[in-house]
């Protein structure tokens, strides 16, 4: 069986996407909603039990490649949403009513990347055209705020754009599932680290118009996650908790009309970093859980 413990390779996670889908044909599927730079596919787990494009839910993990703890957490929560439905009550009202999305790996050649070559690589593998600098960073390349302040035009930079607003395949295919879905509402992407559950904006000081709304869920969002070891989360919009960043997932999600729209930066604060000891996955995952299931079960019982 599988080793929830353990960092696992790209082929490992999709040999693992397989194995749940086989064991468990009846709530989960794989779609692949298209091809990263390198060829790889974009998969996608929807768990569902049954209904015609229901409202939805949308996780996301490893848009950046080097935030190990979160590919490893997209594991332990698809399991966990399979041993929960039926038993725990929350989970179970949440799926029968809607459908969960989740993208492990939103970004397969880097992390195939940090394991052959370069453990702290961030970006996409894109060749920059008129740069021997390689990557776009895949959280500056939404049509939001898009090549503002908080990114880079620089290939070479960590926070490099791309040359326009949906240009690199492994945000373009999100793009086009969210838009052809168009009942998703609550779209959560997860990062490493810093312990902070965060709204929108990113890209511009104003408040989001469902800021009061959106704090309060966090606070609850937060508590819930406390509750299991004490782990300690600021929340708040974007620019003013971590830092401007122009071009990211869920402000161009919240523009798009999905409220609920959340990015986490998970364990811990700094002192292993990108690094987290693989005994810290499981308890990582098990506490960021219990936040996802509050999100979850707001966005349920606010349509
Ligand atoms: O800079 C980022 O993309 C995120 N921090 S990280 O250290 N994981 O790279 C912050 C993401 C929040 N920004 C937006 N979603 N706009
Ligand atoms: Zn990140």
């Amino acid at each position: 069986s599988f080793d929830y413990t353990n960092y696992h390779t790209l082929s490992q996670i999709y040999s693992f996407q397989d194995m749940l889908v086989v064991e468990n044909p009846k709530l989960v599927s794989k779609t692949v909603i298209g091809h990263s730079v390198e060829g790889r596919p974009l998969n996608v787990l929807k768990f569902s039990t049954g209904g015609s494009n229901r409202p939805a839910i949308w996780i996301d993990t490893g848009i950046h490649a080097r935030e190990w703890v979160t590919q490893a957490s997209g594991i332990v929560f698809a399991k966990k949403i399979l041993t929960e439905y039926g038993t725990d009550s929350v989970l179970t009202e949440i799926l029968n009513r809607m459908d969960i999305f989740l993208e492990m790996v939103v970004n397969p050649d880097g992390y195939h990347f940090t394991h052959t070559n370069n453990r702290m690589w961030r970006k996409n593998r894109k060749q920059n055209e008129d740069s021997s600098c390689v990557g776009v960073d895949l959280n500056r390349n939404w049509n939001a705020g898009f090549g503002g302040r908080g990114s880079s035009n620089n290939p070479c930079t960590e926070t490099y754009h791309g040359t326009r607003a949906h240009s690199e395949p492994e945000v373009k295919s999100i793009v086009k599932f969210v838009r052809s879905h168009g009942n998703i509402k609550a779209f959560i992407s997860i990062h490493s680290y810093s312990q902070m559950l965060l709204y929108p904006y990113g890209y511009t000081r104003n408040p989001a118009k469902d800021q009061a709304e959106l704090d309060q869920v966090a606070q609850k969002a937060v508590t819930a996650l406390a509750s299991l070891y004490g782990t300690n989360y600021r929340y708040g919009s974007i620019i003013k908790t971590i830092y401007q960043s122009s071009g990211g997932s869920i402000d161009w999600t919240y523009k798009k009309g999905i409220k609920y729209s959340y990015t986490f930066e998970l364990r811990d604060t700094g002192h292993f970093g990108f690094i987290l000891p693989a005994n810290q996955i499981v308890p990582t995952a098990n506490e960021t859980w219990l936040a996802l299931k509050v999100i979850m079960d707001h966005t349920l019982k606010n349509p």
